[in-house]
């Protein structure tokens, strides 16, 4: 088994990622007071400056939550890639010059059990996605980037075509396990800990599934587009939640020629962050317990419609 899996099937980098995801998107379902006392049981680090949804499960433009988003996933994406450079893994996937058509023999969608079918998930219909990757690549070139703030295209993206991306490729585990409710910390057993665990629908085993790095590496490619159009980003302050990223130098010692268009300097003394956590899992496990359930829809469920997105590129309220 590859180390890349390895390491981010272990349940501490499993459940920090479940975390990281249901406690900005279900903090304002919780009153003031219940809050307060999560913050009194675990600390500031996981109670989220910037909520993602609304109390109603509506994603928020305003508060640069979205920034937060494209930062976490951007250090998780140069983790993963630190991993395979002192290992004798194959590089990520990388789709950041561009996401599978809706025909790519490469890259189908899964299909198969009776509950991921193309009825439930009509991201998985070539006609839809085709009209999904028209919006994506509206929404991403540079003319519509120049003068959106960073935060609203990561909200744009987290909860459009980043949402539909781990629906549409989203499957029953290789393990052949599905795991409801979706924002609860599994109890300790083994099965959900398991390399095979490794479904797209979770978030607490989306980053074990190779094509989760796909996905991201795109987005992160939009990053760098937006970069150009409007000036380079100071991250300062994004949210990590409890996980923290120190610099790590590496060096490219196995050079794959997969190392294109990085927007940071190639090459030896390559900095790449590395994240760590230091809360225990008993604490992860009370603390994503505390927070309040989904309800009929999980993570990944939350979306901006494609009619909504239209209309925002259309009015760019932003400006
Ligand atoms: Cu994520």
């Amino acid at each position: 088994m590859s180390e890349l899996i390895q390491e981010m099937s272990q349940r501490h980098m499993r459940l920090s990622h479940l975390m990281w995801h249901v406690s900005r998107e279900r903090w304002n379902v919780m009153s003031h007071d219940e809050q307060q006392s999560f913050r009194q049981r675990f600390g500031d680090d996981w109670a989220p400056p910037r909520p993602s949804l609304s109390r109603d499960g509506t994603p928020l433009l305003d508060n640069d939550a979205g920034r937060d988003f494209l930062f976490m996933h951007r250090v998780m994406v140069e983790h993963a890639r630190m991993v395979v450079s002192r290992s004798t893994d194959p590089p990520i996937l990388e789709w950041g010059s561009g996401l599978p058509g809706p025909d790519d023999p490469n890259f189908p969608p899964p299909i198969t059990p009776w509950s991921v079918t193309a009825a439930t998930y009509p991201e998985k219909r070539a006609d839809v996605w085709e009209k999904e990757l028209e919006q994506a690549a509206e929404l991403t070139s540079p003319e519509s980037i120049r003068g959106m703030p960073l935060g609203v295209l990561g909200t744009l993206i987290e909860y459009g075509i980043h949402a539909r991306l781990h629906l549409r490729y989203g499957d029953v585990a290789t393990n052949g396990k599905t795991r409801e409710p979706k924002n609860q910390a599994p109890e300790a057993n083994d099965v959900w800990d398991e390399p095979g665990y490794d479904t797209l629908f979770d978030a607490y085993s989306a980053h074990v599934h190779p094509w989760f790095w796909g996905i991201h590496t795109w987005i992160d490619e939009q990053v760098n587009v937006w970069e150009r159009e409007n000036g380079t980003i100071d991250w300062g302050g994004a949210w990590l939640g409890g996980w923290s990223s120190h610099n790590h130098d590496h060096d490219h010692d196995h050079d794959h020629d997969h190392d294109h268009e990085h927007n940071h300097e190639h090459g030896q003394g390559h900095k790449a962050h590395v994240l760590n956590c230091e809360d225990d899992t008993e604490k992860l496990v009370d603390a994503i317990n505390e927070l309040p359930l989904y309800g009929g829809c999980g993570l990944y469920k939350s979306q901006l419609s494609s009619e909504d997105i239209s209309r925002l590129l259309i009015e760019r309220p932003w400006k």
